[in-house]
């Protein structure tokens, strides 16, 4: 009787249950909404990141890398469209014909515009490509003049040129060392053998005697020889047209062979670099970069900077960083990122990015670019003086005149030295 009542029970439960399966209503799958409509925009960059200044390479390269994460995280919206930025990376070996080879890569890859190269020996030639593709590019680094003297409605720079850079330092040094002899060194690349020539030019209108040109490559490491005729012939200061990777082997040697001169480089070889080249032999190098220094970057990035990449940035990764950014802002502000309708809006842009204010004049170069002149004090490369539009302010009031509280720059006349200018050692 028990096992009979029970047996009704669960029928009675499994019928209920089928009773209320019947009755559910069948599930209607919700229309899921069409994924917002998306744009890739490629933007290349360019600069060696293999070989000597490899370090260079991957500075410049970061700068861009973080604009362009920036950029996606700030979900950008082009033509109505969530635009994604991807960083295409190549490395030109600061290799002429690898720097054009990758270029037509990146053309073919239709990227919409491209930050780079870091060589004006890989940037000129590049820039007929470019040209030809219609690719707007911008260096964050080549300053050899001839890069925007070409006519190429495309090609940029946010640096100074080497007719700016190479008066600058020459008079510098001339004012603050008061040398009488000068040797000039160069690598015979576009951009050591073009700066050499701007600085001996300077040099000999302030009636310095400037030696022969002396000459090695942008591989030369051994540079005994050279620096043996040039102690030789008595120079009291030597100016190097190139690279770190090839100015701290030509200073440490220079020291060792015991030329007491002054030396003096220019932007290639204005880094921190030079301390782990020629040891303490850097101290007392007088040298430009081609604007602000890194520190003087705007805070946001150099913060941002520090915490993506666990480093300081080297010397022009600031410029790489606004370069990128201007490429962005112009397709922003033509809501397209088609570089015939973008290219007009880079042209006129007033942009206030992380190295100050940046606009072009009609050859494609940075309006008022600054000239950093720096020296080399216990390992570490010191700013004394910034040159802008032929006046040479100290770097102390540049950096008060930069800061929110507004004080006017004390202005001396150009190439006043500042204080701590290296000076030439009287000739024994
Ligand atoms: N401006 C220094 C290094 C890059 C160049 O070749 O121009």
């Amino acid at each position: 009787m028990k096992s009979s009542k029970l047996a009704l029970t669960l029928l009675a439960i499994s019928v209920g249950l089928i009773g209320c399966g019947e009755d559910k209503k069948p599930e209607t799958k919700k229309a899921e909404a069409p994924p917002p409509p998306s744009i890739e925009i490629k933007i290349g960059h360019v600069g060696p990141l293999t070989g000597g200044i490899a370090h260079l390479g991957k500075d410049n390269e970061n700068g861009a890398r973080l604009a362009i994460e920036e950029a996606n995280a700030a979900k950008i919206k082009i033509d109505g469209k969530d635009a994604k930025f991807v960083l295409v990376a190549e490395d030109d070996q600061a290799d002429p014909k690898v720097g054009t080879t990758v270029a037509q890569k990146l053309v073919d890859a239709k990227v919409a515009g491209v930050v780079g190269h870091l060589n004006s020996g890989t940037s000129i030639p590049a820039s007929d490509i470019y040209n030809k593709g219609n690719i707007p590019v911008i260096s964050g680094s080549a300053t050899n003049p001839k890069l925007t003297e070409q006519g190429f409605k495309v090609q940029f720079r946010v640096v100074a040129r080497d007719d700016q850079q190479g008066p600058a330092v020459a008079n510098y040094l001339a004012t603050a060392s008061k040398p009488k002899v000068v040797a000039i060194i160069d690598d015979a690349t576009a951009y050591g053998e073009g700066l050499a020539n701007e600085v001996e030019k300077t040099l000999k209108a302030a009636k310095i005697t400037v030696l022969p040109r002396e000459k090695g490559t942008d591989k030369t490491t051994d540079w005994k020889a050279v620096l043996t005729k040039v102690k030789g012939k008595k120079a009291d200061a030597v100016f190097y047209g190139g690279m770190d990777a090839t100015g701290g082997p030509l200073l440490k040697q220079g020291r060792e062979l015991g030329l007491k001169a002054v030396f003096s480089f220019g932007d290639g070889a204005c880094t921190d670099e030079m301390t782990k080249l020629a040891g303490a032999a850097a101290d007392g190098l007088l040298c430009s970069q081609a604007g602000i220094p890194p520190q003087a970057a705007d805070k946001k990035f150099l913060d941002a900077y520090k915490k993506k990449f666990n480093v300081d940035p080297i010397i022009y990764a600031p410029f790489t960083y606004d370069a990128a950014n201007l490429l962005i802002e112009a397709m922003k502000k033509a809501n397209s990122a088609d570089p015939v309708k973008y290219l007009p809006e880079l042209a006129k842009i007033d942009y206030k990015g992380a190295t100050g204010k940046i606009a072009f004049d009609e050859k494609g170069d940075r309006k008022d670019a600054e000239i950093t002149m720096f020296t080399m004090k216990d390992g570490k490369l010191t700013p004394i003086a910034i040159i802008k539009g032929g006046q040479t302010v100290s770097y102390e009031d540049f950096v008060k005149a930069s800061a929110p509280a507004p004080a006017a720059p004390a202005v001396a006349p150009a190439a006043e030295p500042a204080k701590d200018a290296p000076k030439a050692e009287a000739k024994k």
